[in-house]
C-alpha cells in the first residue's frame, strides 16, 4: 500500500488551541544559509504600523467571532529587512507546532483585502498572550482560520 505523508503545515482541519502553550512573544528568525536571529516585539513595533479591518475569525467548530480590527508589521516588511539572499517560501510555525506555509510569490502579490500581519495590536489594544500574540494575519483567508496562527514563535526562510 502507498504510504502518504501529511504535510503539517498544510491547511488542515484542527482542534482550535485556546490556552498560549508559552509565555513570551519571541519570535526566532531562520535565514538561508542557516543564521538565527531572535526577534523581539519591540523590533515587530519598529516597523511601519499596518491595520486591517473588518477581520473575522472564522472557526468550524466554535462559530464567528469579530469583525476585528489587527494592526502589526507587514510580514513582508521584516523579511526584506533581515534577508539580503534569494529565498522562495516561509514556514511560519507556532509555540503549540501550527503553522503555515507561504509562498514569495503570494507575499509579493498581496489580496484585494490586505497584507499578511505580524499582529500585535487588536482594536487598537495591544494584543495579548491569550488573543495569540504575536498573531499571523493572512486577510484573503476567511473560511477556517486555518492560516490565523497564534503565538508564532519561529519563522523558516527557505531558498
Ligand atoms: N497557534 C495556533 N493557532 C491557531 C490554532 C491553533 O490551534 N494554534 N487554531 C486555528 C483555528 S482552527 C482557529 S478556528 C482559530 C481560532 O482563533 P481564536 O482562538 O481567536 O478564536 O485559530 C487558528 N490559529
Ligand atoms: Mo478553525
Amino acid at each position: 500500500m502507498m504510504h502518504h505523508e501529511s504535510d503539517p503545515l498544510r491547511p488542515h482541519s484542527h482542534e482550535p488551541n485556546f490556552e498560549p502553550p508559552t509565555g513570551e512573544p519571541d519570535i526566532l528568525l531562520a535565514l538561508p544559509g542557516g543564521t538565527e536571529k531572535v526577534l523581539r516585539l519591540e523590533e515587530l513595533q519598529a516597523l511601519p504600523r499596518v491595520t486591517i479591518r473588518d477581520c473575522y475569525i472564522v472557526s468550524t467548530g466554535h462559530g464567528t467571532s469579530g469583525p476585528f480590527a489587527f494592526g502589526g508589521a507587514r510580514l513582508l516588511d521584516l523579511i526584506e529587512r533581515h534577508t539580503t539572499t534569494p529565498w522562495n517560501e516561509l514556514e511560519v510555525i507556532s509555540a503549540d507546532g501550527f503553522g503555515n506555509r507561504i509562498s514569495r510569490a503570494e507575499l509579493l502579490a498581496p489580496d484585494p483585502a490586505g497584507p499578511m500581519l505580524l499582529s500585535y495590536l487588536i482594536d487598537g489594544m495591544p494584543m495579548t498572550r491569550r488573543h495569540g500574540l504575536v498573531r499571523l494575519i493572512v486577510p484573503s483567508e476567511t473560511d477556517d482560520a486555518l492560516r490565523q496562527v497564534k503565538w508564532v514563535a519561529r519563522i523558516n526562510v527557505l531558498p
